[in-house]
């Protein structure tokens, strides 16, 4: 096992909450590197890697993929990227995540950024998102949604007991989301 020496921000918000949205704007401004689990599970089934299938069938189903496939992935980036401050986007996704994540790199994260955001509003954003993605269709869309419920909240219950939890009202216009944001990055500034 490989420690890694980083400092973390943990993004594991709702589907359609916009955290590949904010996260793109945090990355212009401070000195993270983004890291989205969900885009480099969608690159592994580009590049015809053995495991492809198996997470093309997950993504489709709404379903989480076993940790161990995320986190070889995360940690590929991580050493790839060379820098030493990464913004995790849709990750953890459950208890087997976490605890697999923390075990297997003994990075404790710094804070938790929270999209807080309604059903109903998250669920128009991917109706009208149009980018091709396979789960962006209503019968996937619910799953994914009982999934986070079910899975990805006792996570972020994990660490609000652990006071590192920064919750972030995501039902505003992007601008003013950024804005909650700003706010929780500006000590990072660069
Ligand atoms: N938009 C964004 N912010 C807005 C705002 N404030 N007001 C109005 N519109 C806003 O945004 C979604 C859409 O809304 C965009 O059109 C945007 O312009 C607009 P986006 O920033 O893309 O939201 P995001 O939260 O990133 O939504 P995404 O669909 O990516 O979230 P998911 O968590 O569902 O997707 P992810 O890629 O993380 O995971 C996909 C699947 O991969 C999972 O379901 C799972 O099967 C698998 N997966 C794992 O198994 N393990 C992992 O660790 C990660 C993923
Ligand atoms: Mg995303």
């Amino acid at each position: 096992e490989q420690n890694l020496e980083a400092r973390l921000a943990l993004q594991p918000g709702g589907p359609g909450s916009g955290k590949g949205t904010q996260c793109a704007k945090i990355v212009e401004n401070y000195g993270f590197t983004h890291l989205s689990a969900g885009d480099l599970l969608r690159a592994e089934i580009k590049s015809g890697s053995e495991n492809g299938t198996m997470i093309s069938n997950m993504i489709k189903e709404g379903k989480i993929v076993p940790a161990e496939v995320t986190i070889d992935l995360l940690k590929k980036a991580m050493i790839e990227c060379g820098n030493d401050r990464f913004l995790i986007d849709g990750f953890p996704r459950n208890e087997e995540n976490r605890a697999a994540f923390e075990n297997g790199t003994k990075i404790e994260p710094e804070f938790i950024l929270f999209f807080d955001c309604p059903e109903e509003e998250m669920e128009h954003r991917l109706l009208s998102r149009n980018q091709g993605r396979v789960d962006d269709n209503i019968e996937t869309i619910r799953k994914r949604f009982r999934v986070f419920v079910e899975s990805s909240l006792p996570v972020i219950e994990h660490y609000n007991l652990k006071g590192r939890v920064r919750r972030v009202n995501a039902a505003k216009p992007i601008e003013e989301v950024f804005e909650d944001v700003k706010a929780i990055f500006a000590p990072f500034h660069t």
